[in-house]
């Protein structure tokens, strides 16, 4: 990952503006204790980072430290926006109201939403200000394209300001059904929020279904099939673009003869096991975590899984942890993880490597390539990038992708193992075939799947929202 020393500019335009929570970058300190910036990890960052670059756009979004106004600067070539939140509002609006409302509401209410009145009056004003910002640094007639649940307001409150733009919106995760929508107390705000753009993208035909059935429900506008007419006469489209990653360039990464060597020694460090089974999540409740521990430890326990054969690897990048039920869940899973390995494993051969940690692009390539099994099981989840970087990562057909059916990514890669994350005794069962499956029949499934990745990837994903946001008018 590059590295650069931000250098600033005065406020910039764009013809291409990018409004996200957060930036594309991350604060890092250099060794003389200087500071620069440096692209950060994520799916929405690894997703959008080459569209931006074809296009020259700007990326408006808060830089990541609260009560600190920072001017515009550029960084790895793109223009960057800061946009300044107080402490107050990274609880209210971030933690508040996106991590503790909608974040779990719109994942099928796995961890219980809370409603608070003030949450919801800084997220109107952190919306209103991504929105200033946004009007004063597109050009006119420019393409704007709005991230996400924390900003579900921008399309509305930017096209009070500027009829002139054409906005796009895309939402990364579930959009959820009638009846979970329907709890929320401003759920007519946001339906009216999203409608100010032309185009709103959804990872699922799902979602987008749910969107425009609610639209007719609750706002009584007239619709039909993926359109939408609002009140002021305009017609907004709500379709699906599953999103992707930028798959090449993740296979020559994996490629390389540095991440080569590396995966060789990862699989040494393990005790050169036969299977090396791989789990990479952010540490969120969201991702099914607790489930898939278990039915591992269970398997181990029952005798049906060796450890001195099989070794389970579990990277979870710490998430959000501010927010009690993520500091919860760290204690669960260390609780859990400690039992297993204090149960069954001996001196040097713990059955389960659990890493509470950060790791570089490359390092992950390592980890996806020395893998044998991929492990995805989410309770819900948008989309899921990390199953398509592990086929992505692939060198040959050989591997097996264990996936839950409630994630996006189930609905593209049908040849994966797909399980029930909720049903134990059938995540035990699928991961034991996929284990135990012949070369060949991984072969089959594997030649599926990276077809279907490499095809389908970030670029085409990009274009087909863009062209389609660029057919409106
Ligand atoms: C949301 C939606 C949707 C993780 N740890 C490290 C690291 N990562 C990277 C992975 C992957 C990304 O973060 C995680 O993306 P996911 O898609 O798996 O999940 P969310 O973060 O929940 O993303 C999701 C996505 O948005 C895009 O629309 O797919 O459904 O929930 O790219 O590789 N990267 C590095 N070090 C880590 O330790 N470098």
């Amino acid at each position: 990952m590059s590295t650069d020393r931000g250098k600033k500019s005065s406020s910039p335009t764009s013809s291409f503006v990018v409004v996200a929570n957060r930036l594309a970058v991350d604060r890092i300190e250099h060794a003389d204790g200087s500071t620069g910036w440096r692209t950060s990890p994520g799916g929405l960052v690894t997703a959008l980072e080459p569209v931006m670059r074809a296009n020259d756009g700007a990326w408006i979004g808060w830089h990541g430290a609260p009560d600190e106004k920072l001017r515009p600067f550029s960084s790895d070539g793109m223009q960057l926006v800061p946009v300044h939140l107080t402490s107050d509002e990274v609880r209210d609006y971030y933690e508040g109201l996106s991590n503790g409302t909608l974040w779990p509401l719109y994942h099928d209410a796995v961890e219980h939403p809370h409603f608070h009145r003030e949450w919801w009056d800084a997220y109107v004003e952190v919306n209103e200000r991504f929105a200033a910002r946004a009007a004063e640094v597109a050009e006119p007639g420019a393409v704007v394209w709005v991230q996400d649940y924390q900003l579900q307001l921008v399309p509305q409150l930017l096209r009070q300001r500027r009829p002139d733009l054409r906005i796009g919106f895309f939402l990364h995760i579930p959009f959820p059904p009638l009846e979970l929508f329907q709890q929320l107390p401003w759920r007519n705000q946001i339906l009216e929020g999203l409608l100010g753009a032309d185009l709103v993208g959804f990872q699922l035909p799902g979602g987008a279904q749910n969107f425009v059935r609610l639209v007719r429900q609750r706002l009584h506008l007239q619709t039909h099939r993926d359109r939408v007419r609002t009140a002021d006469g305009r017609t907004v489209l709500a379709r699906a673009y599953p999103i992707s990653i930028d798959a090449d360039s993740f296979h020559d990464l994996a490629a390389s003869p540095a991440v080569e060597q590396r995966a060789k020694q990862i699989r040494h460090d393990l005790g050169d096991p036969t299977t090396m089974i791989l789990g990479v999540d952010r540490l969120d409740y969201t991702k099914g975590l607790r489930q898939r521990i278990r039915a591992f430890g269970e398997l181990v326990n029952e005798g049906r899984v060796d450890p001195e054969e099989t070794v389970y690897v579990q990277v979870a990048t710490p998430s959000r942890e501010r927010v009690d039920q993520y500091r919860q869940l760290r204690d669960d899973i260390d609780m859990l993880v400690g039992r297993i390995n204090g149960e069954s494993g001996r001196i040097g051969r713990p059955p389960i490597t659990y890493l509470h940690a950060s790791y570089p692009r490359d390092e992950m390539a390592a980890l996806y390539r020395a893998a044998d099994i991929m492990v995805v099981t989410p309770l819900r989840d948008g989309m899921n990038l990390v199953a398509k970087e592990f086929i992505a990562c692939r060198q040959d057909d050989s591997g097996a992708l264990v996936l839950s059916e409630f994630a996006g990514a189930a609905k593209e890669l049908r040849q994966a193992y797909l399980v029930n994350p909720y049903d134990i005794n059938g995540l035990k069962e699928r991961l034991l075939e996929a284990m135990t499956d012949s070369p060949r029949v991984h072969a089959r499934r594997m030649r599926f799947l990276r077809k279907q990745v490499f095809e389908n990837d970030i670029d085409r994903w990009a274009s087909l929202f863009l062209d389609d946001l660029a057919g409106r008018s």
